[in-house]
């Protein structure tokens, strides 16, 4: 999918005497596969790192962004960027499990809960993400994190039990072993089909942030949001790094540079953004509030069984991680 356009010299002065509104096309064109609408922050965010890194190169490398799964799925935007069919693509790091254990690490219930925490972990853990990416020969270029995970329902729940064999929309597979804990039917959706699957009743609950609950209207088929606070997973932006290699150095840097400004700039937005979507949700008529002892001993019981499970997946880097982050 990756399209050059080299026009330079005469090629250029030509083409701008055909057409004065002719913009110069830019040496490299970097076509940029998102899962999540073009009106989630995350998606904004990326629109404006293209924008700064295609003017501050001064068109040297124009990204072009594509939201909403409209180019790859969101499950495909992995493999499309290691095999170099896209160069770049943004994707939820914690859906990438079978990729690596540490790509889970920020799924994990109640490791962190609030903003502050999730950059600890980010910082801490950022090396080792990015030695598993560089051994699938990708550059991890920025994260933005995702508000507190919440659990939405259509019935009023106080305990785990209350859960039992409802029909649970999972985003990767911690979402679908914690349906299981539940006793809850797990279904893997990618956001994009979300209203779709509420609306024909595929599923009715789900664990997501006020974001994605607000992206998706979920008040029209739910009436809950419990804010468990189970954990705050992210997004990565990578770049397939022969694909990188392939700019000059000053390009190169300039993708840097821009990378490190959406990165600050994404997690500022998200934490700003984190209660007014709860407020819009409770604004549509939903009840919105903490889970109630019960429900939360339940996740607490819940959160210790998938950490345990984690660990002897992830083995001692795993153990290493954990103890590096709970260092600091
Ligand atoms: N929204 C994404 C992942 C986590 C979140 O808050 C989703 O539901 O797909």
């Amino acid at each position: 999918m990756t399209k050059h356009f080299r026009f330079t010299g005469p090629a250029a002065a030509m083409a701008l005497c055909m057409s004065a509104s002719f913009t110069l096309a830019a040496d490299v064109k970097w076509d940029m596969p998102m899962a999540y609408p073009a009106t989630n922050y995350h998606s904004e965010n990326a629109t404006q790192f293209a924008k700064e890194v295609t003017e501050a190169s001064g068109g040297k490398l124009e990204i072009v962004t594509h939201p909403g799964g409209s180019l790859f799925k969101g499950d495909e935007i992995f493999r499309a960027v290691r095999t170099g069919q896209a160069p770049i693509g943004e994707r939820l790091i914690s859906a990438l499990g079978n990729e690596g254990p540490i790509f889970e690490l920020d799924s994990l219930p109640f490791l962190v809960t609030n903003f502050a925490e999730s950059r600890k972990l980010y910082d801490t853990t950022r090396p080792m993400v990015e030695k598993v990416l560089a051994d699938k020969g990708l550059t991890l270029l920025y994260t933005v994190p995702w508000p507190p995970q919440g659990l939405y329902t259509k019935n009023e729940v106080n305990s785990v039990a209350d859960m039992k064999g409802v029909k649970f929309r999972a985003y990767n597979a911690a979402t679908s072993r914690l349906a299981e804990l539940m006793g809850a039917v797990p279904t893997k959706i990618e956001a994009a089909e979300l209203t779709q699957a509420f609306a024909t009743g595929a599923v009715d609950s789900m664990i997501s942030s006020g974001s994605t609950g607000y992206d998706s209207k979920l008040w029209e088929h739910t009436k809950y949001w419990y804010n468990i606070q189970a954990w705050m997973p992210k997004n990565m932006v990578i770049v397939n790094t022969e694909a990188f290699n392939g700019l000059d150095e000053t390009t190169r840097n300039v993708v840097l540079e821009k990378a490190k400004v959406a990165e600050d700039r994404g997690w500022a937005k998200a934490e700003e953004l984190a209660n007014w979507y709860v407020e819009e949700l409770a604004k549509n008529g939903m009840t919105v509030g903490p889970a109630g002892d019960q429900l939360k001993a339940d996740f607490m019981a819940i959160g210790e069984t998938m950490t345990g499970e984690w660990l002897t997946k992830a083995g001692d880097a795993g153990k290493a991680a954990i103890d590096a982050y709970k260092a600091q």
